[in-house]
């Protein structure tokens, strides 16, 4: 088990700044995004018990003193089975080949860990370096914990001292160079991506199984100097007989996706915010290339090659 790597010693205790992108890969719902937010100290990210609820990477900065990390949270590694899986994986793995250092991410329950190369698909392994991190080391009993933590990395998403031994250990992989983004800022993407973010993570807790998949958002309209901030959305179904489901009785349950959605944005903007929700059907947006270019889905590699 090597020591994290040590800055050049007697240079009267500053360390030279260090910043670059690091990715945070891996299975379907090993718990990418919840540590996405633990490293950032905020709720950029959204998180679910169910599988694929991240669709297009989230940015994520931290910047301390002498250090800025850019975290890249990414759609599941999985086996595409149709146009917006095909897209989801392709999106994460062209992030993949851009950041400084990989995460593996993989639950501790499931120990050991696959090999990234075969779990990312990728024919000649990536030659970034990758680091296997175990997560939910609050599942697994103290034994294993600690025999986990001497093969590689264990981390807790609510133990802050795993995450700060985790930062240290990604430090060395970040090259020596000046902060790319403002210290202040903790994400990249405009309000817009969070407003739909938020708006699915919403559907993913209150829609059971099935809807949460079926489920899209799109911001028509967006008054940002208004007070309360003026967002009209609308959200997108796939089939005529899920809009009752998607609205709920008296409109119960499209008041609570909004309600939930809303929070956050406030959370994240420190100002009120008035979302404006219609509900339009879309069939078979999943599988559509034009909708899902809409949406924001960069191409898959077989429609661009
Ligand atoms: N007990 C425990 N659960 C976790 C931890 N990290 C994530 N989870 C849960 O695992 C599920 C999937 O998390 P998520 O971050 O959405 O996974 P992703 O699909 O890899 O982004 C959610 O229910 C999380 O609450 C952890 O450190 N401990
Ligand atoms: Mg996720």
């Amino acid at each position: 088990m090597s020591q994290p790597e040590r800055d050049h010693p007697g240079t009267s205790g500053v360390r030279a700044r260090r910043s670059g992108h690091i990715a945070l890969a891996g299975a379907p719902n090993v718990g990418k995004s919840t540590l996405l937010n633990a490293l950032v100290g905020t709720h950029l990210a959204i998180v679910s018990p169910k599988a694929q609820a991240t669709r297009l990477p989230v940015t994520g900065i931290r910047s301390e003193e002498d250090t800025q990390y850019v975290f890249h949270d990414l759609p599941g590694l999985l086996d595409p089975a149709y146009l917006m899986q095909e897209r989801m994986v392709t999106a994460a793995r062209e992030r993949l080949r851009s950041v400084d250092l990989i995460l593996h991410l993989h639950p501790a329950p499931d120990a050991p860990a696959p090999d990234f190369a075969a779990l990312a698909r990728m024919p000649v392994p990536p030659r970034t370096p990758v680091l296997t991190v175990y997560t939910k080391g609050d599942l697994v009993r103290p034994a294993a914990r600690q025999r986990l933590s001497e093969e590689g990395l264990l981390v807790s998403a609510g133990d802050d001292a795993s995450i700060a031994g985790l930062l240290e250990r990604i430090r060395p992989h970040l090259p020596e160079r000046e902060f790319e983004f403002d210290p202040d800022d903790i994400g990249t993407q405009p309000l817009r991506f969070f407003v739909v973010e938020y708006l699915r993570e919403a559907a993913f807790s209150l829609l059971g199984d099935e809807l949460p998949y079926a489920f899209a958002a799109e911001v028509e309209e967006f008054r940002e100097s208004e007070r309360p901030m003026y967002i009209r959305v609308t959200l997108f179904i796939e089939r005529e007989s899920q809009k009752g489901m998607l609205i709920g009785r008296g409109g119960q349950t499209i008041k609570a996706i909004g309600s939930h959605a809303r929070g956050r944005l406030e959370e994240l903007t420190g100002t009120p915010v008035y979302l404006d929700l219609w509900v339009k059907v879309l069939p078979k947006w999943r599988k559509s290339a034009d909708a899902l270019s809409r949406f924001g889905f960069p191409l898959s590699e077989a429609e661009t090659s």
